[in-house]
């Protein structure tokens, strides 16, 4: 191996959310010649993780993994995400030994999720490494994010600089209860005003659909000394994630018996367990749509716990037996990349996490948005911003009221028939593809990326 070998040690938090898009940017990095040493905490939190892990180990043989343990959770209360990404941010001695012990080729630079910033910027600062983030959401939540620790919520609106003014309602909650025992809020408080020791930001967006936040960000309006801000997306679907990825083919047969552009797909993400009065109002809703539809139900957070559960009894047998009649409701991880690239998906009811948003305009697929949590009603404000989706500003965050199947319904049926929603979904799909092509946006931002990595 040359001396001048670009060698990234890429280092994912938790959840589905936050390793695809690490290993989705692993691909890009490889295919651009270097060399990637794949940091994992163990064990995941879903079984999910695990198998898409084993599924890139095994087409990338060339990339060195390293494990770290975690201890396990001192409680079962609290989200199981965050309880791992607190024991990966008290892991600074570990993984301060396992960059240490990296040589061979000497590493160039260390790519971390958000979640790490305090735990590695010591760590990489005494080792003298660059150290980059993979933000996983929007370029509007990581001017959020930036901004966050001298936010002002009084007024109807939080404005930050060079950004159009955000709803107050659009603002995850807990950053609006000043003594809020949220984990994320206190990890957004303590990390965001440490973004100028990072030595740059990478994130899964493009131009045309971000333009306003990446200048904003890059100006340094948001907050001063901003280091550089790249955009470096739409990440494509890669290959690895497809193997055995259709189960047992039932949703592929399904789908290729349907007409094109004629089915809804509907999925509220790998981290959303809605309550079962709701997603009883969402399966009516779905019946008075008069559409087709693929329906992935998820009542439990971690995928492992869901298995244990029949699709009846979260529905009752009775909706089960009417809805298939219409569509396929699944309690089983989908493919989602290959759905959303089906020619029969015209529309997708989604949560708007950033992965499935990208995925929608990687495929040209208009949106419904229904953000639950998080930073999801800032995305799904750039989504309808870029004019192909719509979501309903008044149905709340998750759990705040049960959306009504008519309600549910009605709005299925205008996203389905919205032609304008149509074209711009196209047109967002040929520019993502654009910047993601040979010369494109993505890959010549990248190479130069990778060029500074070399000195
Ligand atoms: Br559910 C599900 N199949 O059945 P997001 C999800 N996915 O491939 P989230 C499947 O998981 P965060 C399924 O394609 C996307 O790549 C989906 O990420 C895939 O939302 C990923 O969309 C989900 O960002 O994560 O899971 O809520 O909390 O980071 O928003």
């Amino acid at each position: 191996m040359s001396d001048d070998v670009v060698h990234v040690v890429v280092l994912p938090s938790a959840g589905m959310g936050h390793l695809t898009p690490f290993l989705r940017l692993s691909a890009l990095l490889l295919h651009q010649h270097c060399k990637v040493t794949l940091i994992i905490p163990q064990p995941t939190v879903t079984l999910s993780e695990s198998q898409l892990l084993s599924r890139f180990h095994s087409t990338f043989p060339q990339v060195n993994q390293l494990h770290f343990q975690l201890p396990p959770p001192t409680s079962n209360e609290g989200d199981p995400l965050f309880q791992r990404v607190e024991a990966i941010r008290a892991s600074g001695p570990i993984l301060s030994t396992l960059l240490s012990s990296i040589s061979s080729p000497p590493l160039s630079v260390v790519v971390s999720d958000i979640f790490m910033i305090s735990t590695l910027v010591p760590i990489t600062h005494t080792l003298s490494l660059p150290n980059y983030v993979l933000f996983t959401s929007s370029a509007t939540m990581f001017a959020f994010f930036s901004h966050c620790s001298t936010l002002s919520a009084s007024s109807d609106a939080v404005e930050i600089p060079g950004i159009s003014p955000i709803p107050r309602s659009s603002i995850p909650p807990v950053f609006l209860v000043p003594d809020s025992k949220s984990v994320l809020r206190n990890i957004f408080m303590e990390d965001s005003p440490k973004v100028t020791k990072l030595h740059g930001f990478l994130i899964n967006t493009f131009e045309a659909l971000e333009q306003q936040a990446l200048e904003a960000l890059n100006a340094g309006k948001v907050v001063s000394e901003m280091p550089p801000v790249f955009s470096v997306g739409p990440f494509a679907p890669c290959e690895f994630e497809k193997e055995g990825q259709w189960g047992n083919g039932k949703p592929l047969r399904w789908l290729d018996d349907q007409d094109s552009g004629s089915v809804v797909y509907v999925s509220f993400g790998s981290r959303t367990a809605l309550g079962r009065d709701q997603i009883r109002e969402i399966g009516e809703g779905l019946m008075r749509s008069g559409c087709r539809f693929l329906w992935v139900v998820k009542d439990k957070i971690v995928d492992r716990e869901e298995e244990e559960g029949k699709l009846e009894d979260v529905l009752g047998v009775e909706l089960v037996e009417r809805m298939r009649e219409k569509g396929m409701v699944m309690k089983e991880w989908v493919y989602q990349s290959g759905i959303l690239g089906h020619r029969a998906v015209g529309g997708f009811v989604s949560h708007c996490g950033w992965n499935s948003v990208m995925e929608a305009a990687w495929n040209g697929v208009p949106i419904l948005g229904w953000p639950q949590h998080g930073d999801q009603k800032l995305n799904a404000e750039v989504v309808e911003r870029s004019g192909w989706g719509i979501w309903n500003k008044n149905w709340g965050w998750i759990g705040e009221r049960i959306v009504k199947a008519e309600e549910i319904g009605k709005a299925i049926n205008a996203m389905m028939n919205n032609e304008s929603l149509k074209v711009k979904a196209a047109q967002v799909k040929e520019v993502g593809r654009k910047a993601t092509s040979v010369d494109g946006d993505c890959e010549v931002t990248l190479h130069k990326i990778i060029e500074e990595w070399k000195n």
